[in-house]
């Protein structure tokens, strides 16, 4: 019987939770306590870090853990690293549940670029209107083009003051849909956005948003992760945990 390690934190983990509960698994949920009110799990649920490399090693010999499934954001690239690094140290199976990056259609007028930084750099010099949907992990990097006013979206109220002079926070925990964010890129009368390709559909909405309105979307391409199996659906990993699991296999075998 195996049992599972569901590394978590988004709309698709939450989806994975609720099949592996479904299904009887044997699977713990983690979050790493970023929010000071998470989503409740369908699956018994620990929070925090696990101390790095060793300390996730640790708990997966300490948990008896078969199977981990890898279901965080594509931008927590050090949770994914450390989950190849561990598995590989103890033998434990481990599968990636990803949501393919976005592509822009014909009428998305987006420019990609490589990192925060680059994000920061594609701004205008010219006074903007910005809405920052990244959080605020990497916020500060914008500390230093404060000509613009910022709209920022969090899921908490910060408790210290914002690093951008010019900056308003709205509260709000996604997903969040098109009309919501129609609203709110005219009542704060946005002239950029800037985001990260996320994927998946909880974070969406404010680049449907922005192709109604013909808003220029800079969009942030996700961290590179080390190679471990991949699948890009519910169904496929509860397919990959019935036959193409084998303890050690942390990519997939060449055929
Ligand atoms: C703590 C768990 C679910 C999960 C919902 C998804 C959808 C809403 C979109 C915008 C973009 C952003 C941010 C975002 C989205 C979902 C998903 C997703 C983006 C929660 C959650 C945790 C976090 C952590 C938080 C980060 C922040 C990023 C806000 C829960 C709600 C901007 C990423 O205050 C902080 O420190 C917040 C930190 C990491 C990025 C950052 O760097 O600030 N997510 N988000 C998880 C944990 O503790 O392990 O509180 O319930 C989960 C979700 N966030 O079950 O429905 O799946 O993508 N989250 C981004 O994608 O750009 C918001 O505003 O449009
Ligand atoms: P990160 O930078 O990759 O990870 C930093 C450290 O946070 C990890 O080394 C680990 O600490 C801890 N950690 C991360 N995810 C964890 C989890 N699910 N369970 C236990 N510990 C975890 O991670 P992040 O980008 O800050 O993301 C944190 C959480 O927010 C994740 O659940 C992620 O899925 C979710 N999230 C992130 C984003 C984003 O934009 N980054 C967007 C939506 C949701 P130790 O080294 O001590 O083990």
């Amino acid at each position: 019987m195996p049992r599972i390690l569901l590394l978590g934190g988004t709309s698709e983990a939450s989806q994975m939770a609720r099949a592996l509960a479904d299904s009887g698994a044997n699977a713990v949920f983690s979050y790493a306590g970023r929010t000071t009110a998470p989503v409740s799990q369908p699956l018994p649920t620990r929070i925090g870090g696990f101390g790095g490399v060793t300390g996730l090693a640790t708990y997966l010999r300490a948990e008896n853990i078969t199977h981990v499934i890898d279901a965080t954001h594509p931008f927590a690239a050090q949770m994914s690293a450390n989950a190849v690094a561990a598995c590989g140290m103890t033998n434990v199976a481990l599968c990636a549940l990803e949501r393919p990056a976005w592509r822009a259609g014909p009428d998305d007028t987006w420019l990609s670029v490589p990192n925060t930084e680059a994000a920061v750099q594609a701004l205008p010099d010219s006074p903007a209107r910005v809405f920052l949907a990244i959080g605020k992990q990497t916020l500060s990097a914008f500390s230093h083009k404060n000509q613009h006013f910022y709209l920022l979206r969090l899921v908490d109220a910060p408790d210290t003051p914002l690093p951008l002079p010019r900056a308003q926070a709205v509260i709000a925990r996604g997903p969040f849909t098109e009309a919501e964010d129609l609203a709110l890129l005219r009542t704060h009368a946005i002239t950029h956005i800037v985001a990260k390709n996320a994927g998946g559909t909880g974070a969406r909405a404010k680049l449907d948003a922005a192709r109604v309105l013909g808003l220029p979307v800079i969009l942030i391409d996700r961290p590179a992760v080390p190679p471990r199996a991949v699948r890009y659906s519910i169904e496929a990993v509860m397919n990959w945990l019935a036959h193409g699991a084998e303890a050690g296999t942390t990519t997939e075998r060449g055929v």
